[in-house]
């Protein structure tokens, strides 16, 4: 008898599974297709547990997908470019090309150790030229329909990474490079921008997409869509001053106006007696971030400008004042104050001696007086004080004020949205360069598609200087424009490495092909992704942008369909056995190389597996992975073990076992489909000790070859060398996972006996126990004749007996 040897099978197995090109994803016409999609890794140079947590579950439930009959695809592959690689780089020493692709040949190899069913012939790396060829092909594209553009804008800036940052790579309250921690400054640059604002509203919509409610929140957020109206006041020169509001209902309790310290109109409206104050604020003003103005716990700034405008509703003369709480990146970069109303606007008029101003009066409050108020009242309510729209109630004030704002010119419906334009240039090495000239002659030309893809060069100098690499290099940029041949010189940007990861799933569809980004046939059998898993904290960075993405493709004609995945599923968070998360500066980190070594690949997936919800996540236990291996062997010994005994079969025993098996069965079915993984392993376990049980009692009935049968079934997703080894062992053909899922047997599934509740009058009085196929009146009659029942029932005949089949009966007297 053999002994269970992971070492040794695990190898066997992924050469032979390789040789044959067993996960090669073919399509066989007659099946329907599932692309399985689990995000793409950095090469940062280690799998790490959290690589192995988030895909041995979507492995497990491609591979049942292929066992349901579909042609799956679960394809791999690396998002090479990009700060991570450049950073490890330049802390190690070496080149960031030949760190990458070290890297990239290490972490293959620890992936095919997972003995996955990932297609290797579909291996896309975003830092190989016939990979960002077609990157730069589509920003061509995106930049020939209008969807990219560049201009002079401050941007947020990493002084360590020596980079722009898009917005959402800027985090935290203290607007942290998300990368290195640093803290990000503004600085002005010619950048180029997709217009991501435009599908704004359509990102919005989640239709047709199984997408988790968290991410979709987090992305409604993100592109935080307000609607209100942009009203026109006037400035004393003569200036048009709009603002953006959302309650266009207290238009007349402005009190004041407040600008941006950057907005425009600040210099010309500054008096000559506050102009000292006004330049003095605004110097400090610019200088903080966004965050830090906006944090409501801070005690309000700000300085009088001297200027006035006039309400256009009322003719009054408002006096207009310029505060850091106030964002030129928000709405007009201005608004009107309403101190009754908003609460910063309240707390400004409080620490200024400014009029408060009641023009909303709730119903369900007293009369409100502004010299009273101690906070604004932001309630809807009955316009109050407001000149020919007094009276209108809370409910139509919105409505009716924008009517007669359009009606009068003075202003007119609008939405606005949080979500900016995406930032895409970088000033760094490792990225495909932005394919762009610079004609002093045309302007901006783009590279010519039979010249993609722009060579990134190997021979610069990648430690950032604060300058792209690029423009350094002595030779690199200098070109002729492709409009009228003159000198004239490349943009010397890379691209955000998310515009990278926003069509990698296409790449994947045929990583070789030359004629355009992916060949179109594939697209069109494989496209969309069925199911995509991964990291919830990708919902406002990546999971936009590739949504964006396909968007625009669709719209450009390259692609079709709404949107690019339909089902994402986020798995949570592998901790530290101290329930910290992972870090080395903790040394808590858990070595997956290592405890494949000491387990083996099954023992560890399956682990991983049960050892938490997926969804979830949870501290690791190097005990408990020990338990799962002494699981797996008791498998293996349930398996290849024979009973030695008379060949007597037990036919109770044999039922008890077809119905544990096909009850599992259909539980762990359940569970494969709703993404519950962690129940799978525990019902296999359970199912297992009750089959050691029976087995001296079944052992040679063609129920216990079908309980084993199933059994390995079951098993191969989440441990699919030894459910493989096994299958062999028993002789059955090649390969266990190109077999079908089984079918439950419905009947076998049957209790024998089952218990209903009886009830006098909707009261529980008792229970009885029969045969499950017992007929309604011989249920009937026992639970007439339940003792409990009898007594309740007091020799009352009853006037109505109700039954729920199986479950209860209710005797109504
Ligand atoms: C007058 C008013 C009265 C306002 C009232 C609110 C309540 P959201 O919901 O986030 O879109 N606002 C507009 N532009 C701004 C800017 N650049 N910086 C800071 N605040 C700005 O917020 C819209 C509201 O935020 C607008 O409506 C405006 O104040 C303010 F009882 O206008 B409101
Ligand atoms: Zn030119």
């Amino acid at each position: 008898i053999p002994a269970y040897n992971p070492a040794e099978i695990e190898k066997k197995w992924q050469a032979r599974w390789e040789a044959d090109g067993l996960y090669h994803s073919d399509v066989d016409p007659q099946r329907p297709k599932h692309y399985a999609l689990t995000m793409l890794p950095y090469p940062s140079g280690d799998l790490h547990i959290g690589h192995w947590f988030a895909m041995t579950p979507s492995d497990a439930r491609a591979r049942y997908m292929r066992m349901n009959g579909y042609n799956v695809m679960f394809p791999m592959g690396f998002d090479a470019f990009g700060l991570p690689a450049e950073n490890a780089a330049i802390k190690k020493n070496v080149h960031p090309k030949e760190w990458t692709y070290r890297n990239i040949n290490r972490m293959r190899d620890q992936l095919k150790s997972m003995g996955a069913m990932f297609d290797w012939r579909r291996e896309a790396v975003s830092a190989d030229p016939k990979y960002y060829r077609w990157t730069q092909w589509f920003f061509v594209q995106l930049y020939q329909h209008g969807l990219a553009y560049h201009k002079l804008s401050p941007v947020d800036w990493c002084p360590t990474c020596n980079t722009t940052l898009a917005r959402e790579q800027v985090w935290g309250d203290d607007r942290h490079c998300e990368r290195c921690g640093t803290p990000v400054i503004k600085k002005n640059l010619d950048q180029w921008f997709f217009r991501t604002t435009r599908y704004a509203d359509e990102l919005l919509s989640y239709e047709g997409i199984n997408w988790p409610e968290r991410v979709r929140v987090l992305q409604t957020n993100w592109i935080g869509r307000s609607e209100g109206a942009v009203v026109k006041f006037h400035t004393e020169q003569g200036d048009e001053l709009e603002v953006f509001t959302t309650r266009p209902d207290t238009l007349w309790g402005v009190t004041f106006m407040v600008l941006a310290p950057e907005h425009p109109l600040v210099k010309k409206i500054t008096s000559a007696e506050q102009k000292a104050a006004v330049e003095q604020y605004v110097a400090e003003a610019v200088r903080q971030t966004d965050v830090q103005r906006e944090a409501t716990d801070k005690e309000k700034t700000g300085v009088f400008t001297g200027g006035y405008a006039v309400n256009p509703v009322s003719g009054e003369r408002i006096p207009i004042w310029t505060a850091d709480y106030v964002l030129m990146t928000y709405g007009t970069g201005a608004i009107m104050a309403v101190p009754a109303h908003d609460q910063r606007d309240f707390e400004f008029a409080r620490r200024f001696g400014l009029e408060v101003r009641v023009v909303i009066q709730p119903e369900d409050m007293e009369a409100l007086d502004g010299a009273n108020l101690t906070e604004s009242v932001p309630a809807h309510g009955k316009m109050v004080n407001s000149g020919p729209m007094s009276g209108t109630p809370g409910a139509e004030a919105f409505e009716q004020v924008l009517k007669y704002l359009e009606a009068n010119g003075m202003g007119k419906r609008a939405v606005n949205y949080r979500l900016r334009d995406w930032l895409i240039s970088r000033q760094r090495y490792w990225g495909a360069p932005i394919p762009m000239v610079h004609c002093e002659k045309c302007g901006v030309v783009p590279v010519p598609e039979e010249q993609l893809p722009v060579m990134l060069p190997d021979d610069v100098e990648w430690r950032p200087t604060g300058e792209s690499p690029l423009k350094l290099h002595p030779t690199w940029r200098l070109t002729t424009c492709p409009q009228c041949g003159g000198a004239a010189e490349r943009d010397t940007d890379t691209m955000d490495t998310f515009m990278c990861s926003s069509w990698y799933h296409l790449r994947y569809l045929s990583p070789d092909y030359d004629q355009g980004p992916f060949d179109p046939k594939e697209y069109d059998y494989w496209m969309p992704v069925d199911t995509y898993t991964g990291g919830i904290e990708h919902a406002n960075m990546h999971l936009i942008y590739t949504r964006f993405f396909h968007k625009a493709l669709r719209d450009m004609g390259i692609a079709h369909g709404d949107e690019p995945m339909l089902q994402l599923r986020n798995q949570g968070m592998v901790l530290g056995e101290d329930s910290e998360k992972m870090s080395k500066s903790r040394g808590n980190v858990v070595a997956p190389d290592d405890l494949v070594q000491a387990y083996g690949a099954d023992a560890l997936r399956a682990y991983l597996i049960f050892f938490s919800r997926w969804d979830q996540g949870g501290p690791w236990s190097s005990s408990g992975i020990d338990g799962t291996f002494r699981w797996l062997r008791r498998v293996w010994a349930m398996v290849v073990e024979p009973v030695g005994k008379d060949g007597f079969v037990d036919e109770s025993a044999v039922r008890v076992l077809r119905r544990k098996v096909h009850q599992t069965l259909r539980r762990v079915t359940h569970d494969y489909e709703h993404f519950e993984f962690n129940t799978i392993v525990s019902s296999l376990m359970e199912l297992s000790n009750e089959m050691a049980r029976l087995k001296p009692a079944t052992y040679g009935s063609p129920a216990w070859g079908e309980a084993v049968d199933i059994y390995l079934r079951m098993l191969s997703p989440v441990t699919p060398h030894i459910a493989e080894e096994l299958w062999a062992y028993l002789g059955k053909s090649y390969s266990i996972h190109t077999q079908s899922w089984p079918a439950v047997d419905m009947e076998a599934v049957q209790e024998d006996e089952i218990t209903v509740v009886v009830q006098v009058n909707g009261k529980v009085r008792g229970r009885v126990t029969l045969a499950a196929d017992a007929s309604e009146e011989a249920v009937k009659a026992a639970a007439l004749e339940n003792e409990g029942v009898v007594k309740f029932l007091e020799g009352k005949t009853p006037r109505q007996i109700i039954v729920v089949p199986k479950k209860l009966i209710n005797i109504v007297v």
